[in-house]
């Protein structure tokens, strides 16, 4: 019910893919082109993600058609809540754990948790992910996906005896994703000269000031043309266009799928890029993943290179059953380890196959085995 108590329908969905490796997990996502081609994809990636983790937990994702965009805090809450009302019979933290995704944070997050605990009567903690720290939450998840796919690619970088030192970079959205991922590059002490939103890009050529833009995006919840008016002539907003298009070594697409697409592709490679770290989920087209291939761009699929927020969802999943809570050095440190066992993994994966260097084809394997190897043994098929 909106604030001029009108009636607004909105449809829901949970795709529960695969649970032989643990309960189904995986985000929600509210978007007005939420429709369930899009939260099976994303549940059939999810499974083999979490597979590579190495962890305890099954695929699925859910979501729904509902813009966040606009809303008062009120109408968010009333959202939240109607939508728990019919989600909640089909979780549980043995069966089934939703986190966020595009348009679910914290906020959301908290008031179907409070829903929850008011129809179940029960302060289920392992339930939801992404929690608030006061409530449940683990450190560094909400730096985990960012910060995790930052370690992916300086894992692929350092097989060719590289860094992020001085390098230009690339990362497309201003979400939770990609302002992490920026942090994390900046402090490795590359150069983000870039980054975008549904509305345009913005280019910084002496790098963009993370501050200012968590203050806009994270605070204010305001856009990027936001900060290029508070920022002043330093910076270039582009209302059209495409952020590939802007020349750097590295680029991490971190918006949505299909936002990188083969003409994309093959700018970034005139441009001389080294390596794409996908931040979201299938960001990169098959034919811009075929043209990163060929040319021996180092290419971290998202199923691999975004397993860091997951990864660190089972982090919590692990504080909440044991009713405790972690350190950000502790926990980082676990992401970090993760990471790089998801990388080698990968890397080994491909050498076996015969397909050394992609990635592609290692993290699909790696991934498909764990899956089928506890279904045969679950003997369900
Ligand atoms: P957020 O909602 O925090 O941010 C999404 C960003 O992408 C915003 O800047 C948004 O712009 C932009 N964006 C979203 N949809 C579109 C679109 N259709 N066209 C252009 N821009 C778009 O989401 P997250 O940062 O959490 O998620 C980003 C990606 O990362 C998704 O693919 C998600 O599935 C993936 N991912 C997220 C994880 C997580 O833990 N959050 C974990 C692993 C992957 P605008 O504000 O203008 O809409
Ligand atoms: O795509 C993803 O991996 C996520 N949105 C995070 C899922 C989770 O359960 O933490």
């Amino acid at each position: 019910v909106d604030d001029k108590n009108r009636v607004q329908i909105n449809r829901g969905f949970r795709v529960q893919f695969n649970s032989a490796l643990g309960p189904y997990k995986g985000g929600l996502r509210f978007h007005p082109s939420v429709m369930l081609g899009t939260i099976k994809f994303l549940g059939f990636e999810q499974t083999f993600k979490n597979a590579l983790t190495g962890m305890p937990i099954g695929g699925g994702k859910g979501g729904s058609d509902f813009d966040p965009k606009g809303r008062s805090e009120n109408e968010i809450m009333r959202f939240c809540q109607s939508f728990m009302t019919e989600l909640g019979r089909h979780i549980g933290e043995h069966t089934d754990v939703p986190a966020g995704d595009i348009g679910v944070g914290q906020r959301e997050l908290g008031y179907m948790f409070g829903q929850y605990k008011r129809m179940m009567n029960r302060y289920e903690s392992g339930v939801l992910t992404g929690k608030g720290l006061t409530w449940g939450g683990s450190r560094v998840r909400t730096e985990a996906t960012g910060y995790g796919a930052v370690y992916f690619v300086e894992c692929m970088l350092r097989t060719r005896n590289q860094n992020f030192d001085g390098k230009r970079v690339i990362v497309s959205g201003a979400g939770n994703v990609a302002i992490y991922t920026m942090q994390k590059v900046a402090s490795l002490g590359g150069r983000i000269i870039a980054c975008s939103d549904s509305e345009g890009y913005i280019v910084e050529e002496s790098g963009i000031d993370l501050e200012l833009l968590k203050e806009v995006k994270e605070r204010r919840r305001g856009r990027v043309s936001d900060y290029a008016k508070l920022r002043g002539a330093s910076v270039v907003f582009k209302p059209k266009g495409r952020v590939w298009d802007v020349p750097a070594e590295i680029a991490m697409p971190s918006a949505t799928q299909n936002e990188l697409t083969g003409q994309d592709a093959r700018t970034l490679v005139k441009n001389g890029v080294i390596a794409v770290g996908e931040g979201a989920n299938m960001p990169c087209t098959p034919d811009a993943v075929r043209i990163f291939l060929e040319n021996k761009v180092l290419f971290g699929p998202g199923k691999a290179a975004n397993a860091g927020g997951v990864a660190t969802s089972a982090l919590e999943m692990q504080q909440n059953a044991s009713r405790d809570s972690w350190s950000f050095e502790t926990t980082e440190k676990r992401l970090s380890e993760i990471m790089h066992g998801i990388h080698d993994r990968c890397a080994q994966t491909a050498d076996e196959y015969g397909a050394p260097g992609n990635y592609v084809l290692g993290a699909n394997i790696a991934g498909f085995m764990r899956v089928a190897e506890a279904v045969r043994a679950l003997g369900v098929i």
